[in-house]
């Protein structure tokens, strides 16, 4: 990054900054992951220089060859590895594939039905500070009050009440295997489309190991780069049926010149996940992700749901009297970095928070496995325990420095 260095030394020192820190803290945000050095250099690449609205061999520009050419390799893959009639790899972000969907189907004010940001929802899925709960009428499920799963249930009750057009599954902070099969069924009952947003778990569902909502659900919406490891941004899935309806949504409809810098890097992230060792990177996640619940339970922890099936847990901060906020800031100085997250029907709102959220994409990235998933489970631990004791809170940060220098980040994943 010479060029960089010597023309903006203050973007270039908060970048080098940026990779010091990923390198020497522990990322357990669940959402975050490490891209290859691959998708790196394509997001970093000329692309970013072409103008491509429209699609491919259909542009508004001209001279768009290679573009046509990468976003057909992406198209091709992301079918490939997930088996949809149709994708659209455009969408910026999560938020505008969900934009899209709703509102190709839909019109202001209809209902729509979505997971509660306090139960692990999303924003886009409702939210009333949102869009999503702005322009359209949403309805709120939420999960089992004892159980902290869905209850399948009274989400039908609630859906028969409120008749959405649209109902939504899909979450940000659910821990556990979500049956779309349930939710179509439901949704056939009220004749609502099915939405699946897979963002959390889109490298989990590729790889097998999260059942696939793409046979039931009219549309899947998916972030490229939370378990699936790709650059950030989105995409839709859908039959061929809707293909027209969401294309023209995405582009004229709410974006103008797709990425196409990120269109690549997505292709890249799309090779990469269709091979063996993406797969067996996925069932190590959930493996360490499991790990890290049995110790918590081990030492006394709550945990939502008691377990978890995927790649995330919540830990439930009541029965300490603490919130998120002083757990996420004491985690910290340990350079341990994690995100305060609500649990259901949290009392304490989303600025406090009675919980944290805590992921393992990135760790298993590293090749972190099950002995350094204990050794974490027990140092989070202690600095639960006492999360104003910075003594106990820098000697975890230093064990952690003499961690991450045994697992460098890039070295490996093999680039
Ligand atoms: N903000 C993301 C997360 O952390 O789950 C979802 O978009």
């Amino acid at each position: 990054m010479k060029h960089l260095r010597e023309f903006d030394p203050d973007i270039y020192n908060a970048i080098q900054q940026e990779a010091y820190n990923e390198s020497n803290r522990l990322i357990m945000i669940a959402s975050e992951n490490h891209v290859s050095l691959a998708i790196l250099e394509a997001q970093g690449s000329v692309l970013t220089n072409k103008y491509a609205e429209g699609y491919p061999h259909k542009r508004y520009y001209g001279g768009c060859e290679c573009a046509d050419m990468v976003e057909e390799l992406a198209i091709n893959r992301a079918k490939e590895l997930f088996g949809c009639e149709h994708v659209n790899v455009q969408p910026h972000s999560g938020s505008q594939a969900n934009m899209a969907v709703y509102m190709a189907m839909l019109k202001p004010g209809d209902t729509i039905m979505g997971l509660d940001l306090s139960c692990g929802g999303h924003l886009t899925h409702g939210s009333k500070v949102s869009f999503s709960g702005i322009v359209y009428n949403s309805v709120g499920y939420g999960v089992n009050k004892s159980t902290h799963v869905f209850d399948y249930d009274e989400l039908r009750i609630l859906a028969k009440t409120h008749k959405p057009k649209m109902i939504v599954c899909g979450a940000s902070a659910y821990p556990r295997v979500i049956d779309f099969k349930m939710f179509r069924q439901i949704a056939d009952e009220v004749g609502a489309y099915l939405l699946a947003d897979i963002a959390h778990i889109a490298g989990m569902v590729a790889a097998g190991i999260h059942p696939s909502p793409i046979a039931v659900c009219d549309f899947v919406t998916a972030t490229t780069h939370k378990t699936l490891r790709g650059p950030r941004g989105g995409m839709i899935m859908c039959r061929s049926e809707y293909a027209k309806a969401i294309d023209k949504t995405i582009f004229p409809g709410i974006q103008g010149g797709p990425l196409m810098h990120t269109i690549a890097a997505k292709a890249v992230c799309f090779k990469e996940a269709l091979t063996p060792e993406f797969a067996q990177y996925q069932q190590q996640i959930v493996k360490n992700a499991r790990i890290l619940a049995d110790e918590f339970m081990h030492y006394g922890l709550s945990i939502i749901s008691g377990g978890t099936d995927t790649h995330l847990l919540l830990i439930d901060l009541t029965q300490q009297g603490l919130t998120g906020k002083v757990v996420e800031d004491a985690l910290g100085k340990a350079n341990i970095i994690v995100n305060k997250n609500t649990i259901p029907y949290d009392p304490k709102g989303p600025v406090l928070t009675s919980g944290i959220r805590i992921g393992t994409p990135s760790l298993t990235t590293r090749g972190m496995k099950e002995e350094e998933m204990i050794m974490i489970g027990h140092w989070i631990e202690q600095a639960i325990s006492d999360p104003t004791n910075e003594e106990i809170l820098i000697g975890i940060q230093h064990q952690v420095l003499a961690l991450t220098e045994r697992f460098p980040i890039y070295e490996m994943m093999g680039q």
